[in-house]
Parts: structure tokens; C-alpha cells; sequence
């Protein structure tokens, strides 16, 4: 892949986190970094173990591959290879590899001198996961209560998690996640139609700027949130609905286990209807 000339005057030296300038520098397109290296070292071994507990397992399709962590009875300990071990260390391997990838994209913004916006972004993600395969089943007090590692096995996960509580939808995070998500979509589905409204004139006729984006939406709405303001809004709705959604499960389990309609009955029971 060719160089792009802009290219060469942003690939400077420095903004490492760790090891000076060892790793400092770049395959192809690609930076390395000690990040880099660590990112490939744990993705690698990951999938490795992937492969070799989906040979381990009796199954007869790639759909019924099934990771699964160790019994309950195992509480926190670590399990032997073929009943858990195995998604343990894939676990580790798991975190090791978003982690180190979190911190290379760190490193790239120290050389760019731009903010950490995307790396803060990308942690939200890790977050949603580590809550799932280990904030939550430390709370609980056993590694069993993590995701099993499989395409039909985590979808089975969910929809029992969801049973387990009668009705997921009475979780008052769960809702807040949800409409977050559903918000998400709407502020995206706003801006691309009035970005590719504006960029994409019909023939003969000129690219619009902002002065006719901003326009459109004084004219329809009263209210035009801006051309920054709106991915201000886009990463605020992104990032709080996967927030929400860590906090719909931390509750479900640790802190509430009966069913989320019972919850709700903190409404009727308020003395103020007696
Ligand atoms: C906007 C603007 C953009 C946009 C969009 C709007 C010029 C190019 C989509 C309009 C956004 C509004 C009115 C806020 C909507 C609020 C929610 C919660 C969905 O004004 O500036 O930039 O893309």
C-alpha cells in the first residue's frame, strides 16, 4: 500500500505509554507499538484456545460450538481445562487482547495530538463485557454465572438470563438501555440523511454547507443542535446506552433476584395512596 505523502509528516516518533521506542514504529499501514505486539500475542493465543475447545466439545455444526465456564460449584476458583479452565484463560486472553488495543489506539492519539475520545469510546465496550464475564459473576460469587463462548450457546445465555427475572423488560435500566439504543439510531438515521442530503446535490445543482443544514432544521423542528453539537449527542446516546445496559445487568443478580414486575410494586406500596 502506497504512502500517502500527509501521512509521512503524522507519523512522528514518540507518545508511547510503555518501552521507550522499542516498538515504535510501522508495519505497512499499520503502527505496532508494544500494544500492538501484545494485542496480536493475546488475540492469537484466544483464538488458538477457541479452536482447540471447539475440537474438544462433541458438536456437529459451527452454530453448536460451546465454551462454557466452569460449574457454579466452582464459586470464584480456577477450574481444570476441560470443565471451565478453558474459558477462563480465553477470558484472560479475551481482555488482555481489548485492553492492549484500547492502549495502542492511546498511543496513537499521544502521536496525533488529538483527544481520547475513541479510546474512552472503545473502553465503554470492553466495560460491557467485563461486566458480563466478570464484574457480574464476582458479585455473584461464581465464574458460572459469565457468558458461554458459542454462537447458539450466548444466545441461550441471554434469552434464560431473561426468564430467569419473568419479564427483562420491567428492569428500569434495561429500559433506559433500550430507548438509549433506539435514540442512538434515530440521532444517526438524522444526521447521515441530512449530511448525504446536503453533500449529495442533484446533478448540475452545488454541494450545501452547513448553513442549509442548520436551516433544514430551524424550518422543521425550531431547533438545530449544530454540525459538532450533534456528535457531541451521537457519542453521548452511543456510550450511555451501553452504560445503562452494564447497569441493567449489575442489578440483575447482584442486587435484584426475583422477578423485575415485582420491583414495580414499590409504586403501589408508596404511602401516600393509604
Ligand atoms: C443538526 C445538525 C446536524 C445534524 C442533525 C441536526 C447542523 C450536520 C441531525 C438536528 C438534530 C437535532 C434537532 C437534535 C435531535 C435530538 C435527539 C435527541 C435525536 O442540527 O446541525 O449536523 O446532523
Amino acid at each position: 500500500m502506497a504512502m500517502l505523502d500527509f501521512e509521512r509528516k503524522y507519523r512522528v516518533r514518540g507518545g508511547t505509554l510503555i518501552g521507550g521506542d522499542l516498538f515504535d514504529f510501522w508495519v505497512g499501514p499499520f503502527y505496532v507499538g508494544f500494544f500492538g505486539v501484545t494485542t496480536v500475542f493475546f488475540a492469537a493465543l484466544g483464538t488458538l484456545l477457541i479452536v482447540l475447545g471447539a475440537t474438544m466439545g462433541p458438536f456437529t455444526t459451527i452454530w453448536n460450538i460451546n465454551i462454557a465456564p466452569p460449574d457454579l460449584s466452582y464459586g470464584l476458583m480456577p477450574a481444570p481445562m476441560a470443565e471451565g479452565g478453558l474459558w477462563q484463560v480465553i477470558t484472560i486472553c479475551a481482555i488482555g487482547a481489548f485492553v492492549s488495543w484500547a492502549l495502542r489506539e492511546v498511543e496513537i492519539c499521544n502521536k496525533l495530538g488529538i483527544g481520547y475520545h475513541v479510546p474512552i469510546a472503545f473502553s465503554v465496550a470492553i466495560f460491557a463485557y467485563v461486566t458480563l464475564v466478570v464484574i457480574r459473576p464476582v458479585l455473584m460469587g461464581a465464574w458460572g454465572h459469565g457468558f458461554p463462548y458459542g454462537i447458539l450457546s450466548h444466545l441461550d445465555w441471554v434469552s434464560n438470563v431473561g426468564y430467569q427475572f419473568l419479564h427483562f423488560h420491567y428492569n428500569p435500566g434495561h429500559m433506559l438501555g433500550i430507548t438509549l439504543f433506539f435514540t442512538t439510531c434515530l440521532a444517526l438515521a438524522m444526521h447521515g440523511g441530512l449530511i448525504l442530503s446536503a453533500a449529495n446535490p442533484s446533478k448540475g445543482d452545488v454541494v450545501k454547507l452547513p448553513e442549509h443544514e442548520n436551516t433544514f432544521f430551524r424550518d422543521f423542528v425550531g431547533y438545530s443542535i449544530g454540525p459538532l453539537g450533534i456528535h457531541r449527542l451521537g457519542l453521548f446516546l452511543a456510550l450511555n446506552a451501553v452504560i445503562w445496559s452494564c447497569v441493567c445487568m449489575l442489578l440483575s443478580g447482584p442486587w435484584w433476584t426475583r422477578g423485575w414486575p415485582e420491583w414495580w410494586l414499590w409504586w403501589p406500596n408508596l404511602p401516600i395512596w393509604s
